[in-house]
């Protein structure tokens, strides 16, 4: 029988969905970023072949703490870098193939940009993350079981050797053909060893703690909730769902990441549940993954392009990841660098004038918020997500006349609202629709 959705019984299971520890501290991060950086640097390629040469990075060495500087002032929170993209070079000196840094001039052939950068990350206070990719175009092992052991061994050496990773970024792109070398991924002896030797950091994309938003144009759905089908997660799938040409955006084939709406009611309904919430992943320029100085001249995002990324995302119940990628010179391009930069400063202009609040008194559904009068334009709204995500709609009334309407809040809503209410003192936070009572854990005003 079909799961009343309207039922005490079903909203009870709903909202008995929780996040854990290491989901919860990550969402807390909001805004990171990527770094894209390898071979196809040097090549100009989104996609390496695998068998171009090492010789073709030519850099004898690099300022990461540079890197990490220049990020951290754009209001970054961490970095997660390609250890290893689809060509399966690597940046660390993996012990398991000369595919690596050390094959090159950079450092006299001694060189570690994973260790580099992590050890510039922990200067910085930003956290530290990787992308390894599962799809290797190079290893001749790929396509057997042995790759499986391959690629846990190089798993092994980033968990042990780069101190605390925050998140292990899998992607889910798997695209040869030709000579018929397919991969089946061991997913759960990956997960297994993350969780043993790296117990807080998430698994994301091709992982059980964070899901891809379903597409890379910075666009979240109207609502996005964080307690989905567990379906979702089913690793088996990933194969067939996999990217399989080379294009700069990402396409996955399967319904389920890109569906229009997803975790609302009649999705839930006969499904078990897992908390699984939406990460943006953009590139700073409009499409791209590794530099291109045509990309950069002509495709840059816009500063007001970034800003609503981030309102789009952190602003959102998502937490928000931008790439920028280092040029041939090893260097994050200062326009890269100076759009973040200006994006930062408008979205913290917007948040200066915090207006005091006098007191909360809820009424029902109804969260009375009196403040001292002021011209008020945006609202945040949390709701207290250690008791799941419950709200579904909501509206904001100010001088009696409803300002704002919404849906999902979940870790925070930035509300924005149209025009901004002069001389306001008093704002109703309707509650409209909500899986049993709610939670707000807090109210800011601007
Ligand atoms: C995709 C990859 O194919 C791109 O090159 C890039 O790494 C992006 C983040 O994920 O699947």
């Amino acid at each position: 029988m079909r799961e009343d959705i309207n039922s005490t019984e079903f909203l009870s299971r709903v909202t008995a969905v929780v996040p854990e520890k290491r989901q919860m501290d990550f969402q807390k991060l909001g805004y990171y970023n990527f770094i894209h950086f390898g071979l196809n640097t040097f090549t100009k390629k989104e996609w390496g072949s695998g068998k171009v040469s090492p010789d073709v990075f030519t850099l004898a060495d690099i300022d990461t703490d540079k890197w990490a500087r220049e990020l951290k002032n754009t209001g970054s929170t961490g970095v997660i870098l390609t250890a290893k993209h689809h060509d399966g070079f690597c940046l660390f000196p993996s012990k398991y193939t000369d595919y690596t840094i050390t094959a090159t001039k950079y450092r006299n052939g001694k060189g570690d940009i994973v260790k580099q950068l992590a050890d510039s990350c922990k200067k910085f206070d930003l956290k530290f993350g990787i992308y390894l990719s599962p799809w290797d175009r190079h290893e001749s092992t790929y396509g057997t079981d042995a790759y499986n052991d391959f690629f846990c061994n190089q798993l092994r050496e980033l968990c042990t050797n780069y101190g605390d990773i925050f998140c292990f970024w899998f992607d889910g792109a798997c695209g040869e053909g030709e000579n018929g070398k397919k991969q089946n991924y061991d997913w759960n002896r990956y997960f297994e060893i993350i969780r043993r030797l790296q117990p807080d950091a998430v698994i994301t994309n091709c992982g059980p703690d964070v899901r891809w938003i379903g597409n890379e144009f910075g666009k979240p759905r109207k609502s996005e909730f964080s307690v989905v089908p567990k379906n979702l997660q089913d690793n088996l799938k990933i194969a067939e769902m996999s990217q399989q040409k080379e294009g700069a955006t990402v396409m996955l084939k399967a319904p389920s990441f890109t569906d229009k709406s997803l975790g609302e009611r009649e999705q839930l309904a006969g499904q078990e549940l897992c908390w699984y919430p939406a990460e943006m992943n953009i590139p700073v320029t409009y499409f791209g993954w590794f530099w291109r100085p045509l990309f950069e001249i002509f495709f840059t995002r816009s500063v007001r392009n970034l800003e609503n990324c981030f309102y789009n995302s952190v602003g959102s119940n998502a937490t928000l990841l931008v790439n920028v990628p280092p040029n041939d010179k090893g260097e994050l391009p200062q326009k890269f660098i100076n759009r973040l930069v200006k994006a930062r400063k408008r979205i913290e202009r917007r948040f200066i004038s915090k207006a005091e609040i006098i007191g909360i008194t809820q009424n029902k559904n109804d969260f009375v918020v009196k403040i001292k009068p002021q011209t008020v334009k945006t609202i945040v709204l949390s709701e207290d997500i250690t008791k799941s995500q419950r709200i579904e709609e909501f509206s904001i009334i100010a001088n009696g006349k409803t300002v704002y309407s919404g849906t999902a809040v979940g870790f925070k809503k930035i509300c924005i609202l149209k025009r901004s209410v002069k001389n306001c003192s008093k704002l109703i936070i309707r509650m409209d629709k909500c899986r049993l009572q709610p939670y707000i854990k807090d109210i800011h005003i601007y």
